[in-house]
């Protein structure tokens, strides 16, 4: 499926001027500079294929993605379809954002891609429904560690509730720096949601579920008191092992000591969404 971006959008960004995806954008605290593609893709969180963070940059092109299929459940549209068919028709956004791993480091990404509201309005959900469940792909064939980093369940699921996924910020990304994403990154379509920790951010989306009860996620079920079902970025809220009140930005530009700067409560979109969690204890639900 990389077509998908290289068809419509990458032809079509780069008449429009290849700077449409590394202009900074006004969403957010501060203008943003992109980390650059090669370090992106080099410095990745990709369990299945790997614990370290070079590991999962040596499958490049390890995903095959034509033809890439994603079943859906608990909406009218139920059924397996064709990631083309699903986003094609689907206006397309470009979008700069800060990306802020659990770990206490950060990245920019000029992301692709669409607003999953707007899939979610395609797909017309059980009006009950009040979450949304993703599903990585998996398959221990392309996969080195997906059947041995034990302690983790595969594949890889998360969640949202429906008004998160239905918030303007949350994407559907299947590209950035203006080309499509490869295997290190999730190709070839992962989520974005830029105001919670990255981990949230599944790669590699196989199944769409709409459900009534929260689901069970991987890394609430890997550590439930370390890593919560809402994980928005919060810098008052520690991890159980390191505080969350600043971050690492990459790549540093010394060699011998990193870049710092303080962490912002919803990693700066507050203005955005924090009144979906008005009058909640975000110490509570984290
Ligand atoms: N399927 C899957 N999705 C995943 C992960 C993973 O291990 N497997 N890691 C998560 C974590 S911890 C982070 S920080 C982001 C990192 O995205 P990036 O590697 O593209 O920067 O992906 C998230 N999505
Ligand atoms: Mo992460």
């Amino acid at each position: 499926m990389s077509n998908l971006m290289t068809r419509r959008t990458f032809f079509r960004g780069m008449a429009a001027g290849a700077a449409i995806c590394f202009v900074p954008m006004a969403l957010g605290s501060s203008e943003l500079t992109a980390t650059p593609l090669n370090y992106f893709q080099g410095y990745a969180n990709y369990y299945e294929f790997g614990t370290s963070k070079s590991d999962p940059a040596k499958y490049l092109g390890a995903i095959k993605t034509d033809g890439w299929k994603i079943q859906t459940y608990g909406c009218s549209n139920d059924g397996l379809h064709t990631l083309e068919s699903l986003l094609s028709d689907l206006p397309e956004v470009h979008r700069t954002y800060r990306m802020r791993c659990v770990e206490a480091w950060s990245m920019v990404v000029p992301w692709t891609g669409v607003r999953l509201a707007d899939l979610i309005a395609k797909l017309n959900p059980d009006p009950k429904a009040k979450y949304i469940k993703l599903t990585s792909y998996h398959d221990s064939d392309v996969m080195p560690e997906a059947g041995r980093f034990g302690a983790m369940k595969k594949p890889y699921v998360e969640g949202l509730r429906l008004d998160e996924a239905m918030n303007d910020l949350t994407l559907l990304a299947t590209g950035s720096h203006g080309q499509p994403l490869d295997t290190p990154n999730g190709s070839p379509v992962r989520l974005v949601v830029p105001w919670k920790y990255g981990f949230k951010g599944i790669k590699s989306i196989v199944k769409i579920e709409f459900t009534r009860k929260a689901p069970r996620t991987t890394w609430m079920e890997l550590g439930p008191d370390e890593y919560g079902f809402y994980a928005n970025v919060n810098p008052e809220v520690s991890h159980p092992r390191w505080s969350q009140s600043s971050e690492r930005t990459l790549p540093s530009s010394s060699r011998w000591t990193a870049d710092r700067r303080d962490t912002e409560m919803f990693n700066g979109y507050g203005a955005e969404v924090a009144h979906m969690y008005e009058g909640m204890n975000l110490k509570k639900y984290f």
